[in-house]
């Protein structure tokens, strides 16, 4: 997700959100007929065309050719990505948090969801929207970027804030870009700091680590015939060094440095989990942000607090100390975008996602975008 606040003083340097380069002005450039010529400034959105003498609004990165968004070097970037081995969950997650934004989240934070491109519409719709809502099915395995083109662009979307002026008038406080970019986890690769899912993890303002609890070996034991489970992948043992690497590569960051990303360390399918968690806990219960329109600072606190135990109790100890040796500030959380666990492919239950929104509120509340 790449979010920015609109009113910025001078920009000199901008995200592109489809190759999440930096670019600075000479490498943006206005398109028009045949010519490409750079731009002065990263936020000018009208260049006059030498050839053809007439002004062109269509500006490009001058690093993947991408037509850039409109919007382009008016906000402030904030990349948000999703981050988790196979499997983990990202893409049903992805799908129901944006459907979640789109459908109750507006009303609660005074904000609209709006696509930013047709091909947003088109894959959201046939890719998430459509198997997940309609049919009630579960979501296709992601490819990797490099053998599924499509994967390789993220969804573009602008959420909108709004409130009243001094007049009293209704009035756009601000804007803020999102770009979900679904990640195979095969495609994160800790020496290539110019791979695109690189790039976009360590241009990341905030960042959603996805963990399936239900590749635990003493949440296996106890679930253990009592639901089908997935397959054991050691993928998730590695994941999270190889995030921190990498960033610690891309960003200039010393071995020894800890890195200033908040991280919303969130475990999925918590749904399965409901037999071997205490029936009081609020990790159980509905999400109390959108409801009293705000956010609930001591809920936050809370589930951290519950879902921390339950990891360490679990025998994923080792897995904080690794978060808390490479990040100053994370929270945890507790996640489930189906509500049941799916037979078959086929959610036979009606969808009940719980608590998605939670690790995305705190990321806003986190980069000062909701308070
Ligand atoms: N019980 C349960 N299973 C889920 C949930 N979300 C995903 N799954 C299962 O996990 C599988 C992998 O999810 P997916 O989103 O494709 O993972 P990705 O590879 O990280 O994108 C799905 O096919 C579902 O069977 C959930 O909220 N609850
Ligand atoms: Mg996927
Ligand atoms: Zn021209
Ligand atoms: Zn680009």
């Amino acid at each position: 997700m790449v979010i920015g606040g609109i009113f910025m003083k001078k920009k000199m340097e901008a995200i592109c959100p489809y190759c999440f380069t930096k670019l600075v002005k000479s490498k943006v450039f206005f398109k028009c007929c045949k010519e490409t010529f750079p731009s002065k400034s990263i936020s000018k959105m009208k260049g006059n065309c030498k050839s053809c003498k007439k002004t062109t609004t269509t500006r490009i990165c001058g690093h993947c050719t991408a037509e850039l968004p409109y919007t382009f070097g008016l906000q402030k970037e904030v990349v948000i990505s999703v981050i988790g081995a196979k499997e983990a969950g990202k893409s049903h997650y992805i799908g129901v948090l944006l459907n979640k934004i789109m459908n109750e989240m507006g009303m609660a934070f005074h904000c609209a969801l709006q696509p930013l491109s047709d091909e947003t519409i088109r894959r959201y719709r046939e890719d998430f929207h459509n198997p997940l809502f309609k049919n009630k099915e579960t979501l296709q395995v992601t490819m990797s970027a490099r053998s599924d083109k499509k994967v390789q662009r993220p969804l573009l979307y602008n959420l909108s804030f709004f409130g009243k002026n001094i007049f009293g008038k209704k009035v756009i406080k601000s804007v803020i870009t999102l770009a979900f970019f679904d990640t195979a986890g095969e495609d994160m690769n800790d020496e290539d700091t110019m791979a695109t899912v690189n790039k976009y993890i360590y241009n990341s303002s905030g960042i959603i680590f996805l963990l399936d609890p239900l590749q635990i070996t003493e949440v296996r034991e106890r679930l253990e015939g009592k639901i089908p489970l997935p397959y054991q992948n050691s993928e998730v043992e590695d994941l999270l060094s190889r995030t921190a690497n990498l960033i610690k590569k891309g960003r200039d960051i010393l071995p020894n440095q800890l890195i200033n990303i908040p991280v919303a360390v969130s475990f999925s399918k918590m749904d399965a989990l409901d037999d071997i968690i205490d029936g009081s806990s609020i990790v159980k219960n509905n999400s109390p942000h959108i409801e009293s329109q705000a956010i609930n600072k001591q809920d936050f606190e809370d589930v951290h607090h519950q879902m921390q135990n339950y990891i360490t109790r679990f025998g994923g100890g080792h897995f904080i100390s690794q978060i808390n040796a490479n990040f100053i500030n994370y929270s945890c959380f507790g996640i489930s975008a189906l509500g049941s666990n799916p037979k078959d492919a086929k959610i036979t239950n009606t969808l009940q996602p719980r608590r998605v929104e939670d690790p995305f509120l705190w990321l806003l509340w986190k980069n000062k975008i909701i308070s």
